[in-house]
């Protein structure tokens, strides 16, 4: 028996797709998306719910982690959760204004390092350090045995094909490398067991191999890669090549296989051509056989990369049809199952994993590894899990969450009559990733789930044109779903991960050791400088190293001066052991504004090319003398 909450949720939904069908939105293949009027009253029964939030109250702290991404903001966000608080901002792909992120000396070395030397020519010819922004879709936590680590995050970067490391225990980037042969990184996820470990990334876009011009119109030509990194050292273990364009990916709980969806088995380069097929594809790669193929020499070396070939009838893939153009792909906490979420058709694909020894031994057909197939809803794209064996899936058409069983799917698809789906839940709107607390690891708690919408429209007052998305908070711990808040976000949360806070432990102050100002460190040394405490300004040519150091509210100098031309490099160390107390250098006409964690160094070189008295002064709010805090460049002209 329906109760009548759920009644008029369903009665909702219909409504809704009429509306869909009314507007065109779904038809040929291409996924449109309805814009706002005629769901206003949707809003109204979901306001309710959102007003009986306050699950943290002022002053307490949260039980979750929430590492969220921000796509084309290229940063990742730490959110606390279940207040949904944005607690931090770790730039990672983007220039960070706050930071300096990109333009410190620190910063700069671990954004270039991992560009391939192609990249790094072409930079250097347009005059440009590094790139600047980035697409930053997936974060996701080191494992060991099934589950998060706390040791790193790693995300990819789709615009410049990068994947970076962020270091747990100062929540800072400290590694990102460029992905040579493949275009445009999207799917990432880390190895599950029995650790991470790899770190499997999928080149999206198929482009010709090498892509140096010699190869253009000739579509049939290209290529989508598939890539392994040693999430350890961020070396590039090995690439795959195979067919399709590959989409989101994970991992199974045995170390065994690593699984992707691919979309365009027609390897079209139109949207027509790209959706002219009923079938796409997963392709499962077995790890043990790649590595074995390494081992013999079974690959050809492009740009220094070991590229085995791993298309269609090869010993190292398996393709498994599913319906045309499989979005997401979620490893069950079960241990035993792979969801596969089927976008342009409304089914989701179970895999048994203990079914893939077989197929790669061709004792059975790629199609019997399927279990289930339920039919949920139009557009599911992600599904995240609870501890009770549900399955909780974002239909990105209907604006709805399906909340279902997965016992039950599986006995529907053996032919037996039941109904696998428990609820269906509007959210507003669109949703396209969704999370569980901890529900990626084997110890998924069944306690939150995070529905990320693409769509606010009439959630919050107007702000113009471009308006926030909406990520909206449902407590799953109950028999029914129930949204407890509401949360406006800039662009654009693709995906985040819920860890529980035990797991992650940052320190409170940097270690004077610490590798990421190790070069400054270095120099200092060499230029007799001792940086807790030395001050200094060496003239070597015409570059000039300015050492300081600060203790609220000053600086160790309040004046230094150099010619003009002179290239000038910065080096401030906060000698504050002060929890939260942290200084910053800035200087107007220079562009230069970095912080200075506690018991860090930071670094910033330019060239002093504007003669005259440039006060630099700290922008990071630190002392009641804080305006104070400050100091002179005097630039004499040439
Ligand atoms: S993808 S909305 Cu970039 Cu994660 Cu699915
Ligand atoms: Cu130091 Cu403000």
């Amino acid at each position: 028996m329906k109760d009548k909450k759920e009644e008029e949720v369903e009665q909702t939904s219909v409504s809704r797709r009429d509306f869909l069908k009314g507007a065109g939105a779904v038809g040929a293949g291409a996924v449109a998306i309805p814009m706002a009027g005629g769901l206003g009253m949707l809003g109204a029964t979901d306001a309710q719910a959102s007003s009986d939030s306050g699950a943290v109250k002022p002053g307490q702290l949260d039980d979750y982690y929430g590492f969220w991404s921000s796509g084309q903001a290229g940063e990742i966000r730490i959110m606390g959760v279940p207040s949904m608080r944005e607690l931090m901002r770790i730039p990672v792909f983007n220039r960070c204004s706050a930071t300096g992120w990109g333009q410190t000396n620190e910063s700069i070395k671990i954004l270039t390092d991992g560009l391939t030397d192609k990249t790094k020519k072409i930079l250097k010819g347009r005059g440009i350090k590094t790139w600047d922004n980035g697409d930053l879709h997936h974060p996701h936590m080191s494992f060991t045995d099934g589950t998060y680590d706390g040791r790193y995050l790693f995300a990819n970067d789709k615009l410049n094909s990068r994947v970076a490391r962020i270091r747990c225990d100062i929540m800072k980037t400290d590694k990102v490398i460029e992905i040579p042969n493949a275009a445009d990184i999207h799917g990432l996820r880390p190895q599950k067991y029995p650790r991470t470990g790899y770190v499997f990334a999928n080149g999206e876009h198929r482009v010709p191999l090498p892509n140096d011009g010699s190869i253009l119109d000739e579509p049939e030509k290209y290529h989508s890669i598939f890539t392994a990194i040693d999430g350890d050292s961020m070396e590039i273990k090995w690439q795959v090549i195979v067919d399709g364009n590959l989409d989101n990916n994970d991992s199974d709980y045995q170390g065994l296989y690593t699984f992707s969806t691919s979309y365009n088995s027609e390897e079209g380069v139109t949207l027509a051509e790209m959706t002219s097929q009923e079938q796409d594809h997963v392709v499962v790669f077995d790890i043990k056989e790649i590595e074995a193929g390494v081992k013999r020499g079974d690959y050809q070396t492009m740009n220094g990369v070991a590229v085995l070939d791993g298309r269609k009838g090869t010993k190292y893939t398996r393709y498994i049809p599913i319906s045309n153009s499989p979005h997401g792909i979620n490893t069950v906490p079960d241990k035993k199952h792979v969801v596969v979420n089927g976008k342009l058709s409304p089914t989701v694909s179970v895999i048994d994993v203990r079914r893939l020894p077989d197929l790669f031994a061709d004792k059975i057909k790629p199609r019997e590894v399927i279990v289930a197939e339920p039919k949920l809803g139009l557009g599911p794209l992600h599904t995240a899990f609870d501890n009770r064996g549900n399955a909780y899936t974002t239909l990105f058409l209907d604006s709805q969450m399906c909340k279902w069983n997965i016992k039950k799917a599986i006995k529907q698809y053996s032919g037996e009559d039941v109904n696998p789906i428990i609820q269906k839940l509007d959210v507003a709107y669109q949703p396209g990733h969704n999370h569980t607390s901890m529900g990626e690891t084997a110890n998924a708690d069944g306690k939150w789930l995070v529905s990320l919408n693409k769509f606010s429209k009439d959630r919050f007052i107007n702000v113009g044109p471009l308006k926030p998305e909406n990520d909206q908070l449902i407590d799953i711990s109950g028999p029914k779903m129930k949204i407890v808040h509401d949360g406006p976000t800039f662009a654009e949360p693709h995906d985040c991960i819920m860890v529980d806070t035990s797991i992650v432990n940052p320190v409170n102050t940097f270690q004077r050791d610490d590798p990421m100002f190790a070069e400054a460190v270095a120099q200092a040394k060499k230029d007799g400088v001792k940086l807790e405490g030395g001050n200094k300004v060496v003239r070597d040519g015409n570059k000039v190293r300015v050492y300081m150091w600060s203790i609220a509210p000053n600086y160790s100098m309040n004046k230094f001066t150099v010619n003009e031309g002179d290239e000038v490099t910065i080096y401030v160390t906060n000698l504050d052991r002060v929890d939260d107390l942290t200084h910053g250098f800035s200087m107007g006409k220079y562009g230069v504004a970095m912080e200075v964690a506690p018991q860090a160094t930071s670094s910033v070189t330019f060239v002093a090319d504007d003669p005259g008295v440039h006060w630099w002064y700290c922008q990071w709010f630190c002392h009641a003398l804080h305006m104070e805090m400050r100091g002179r460049m005097l630039v004499k002209p040439a």
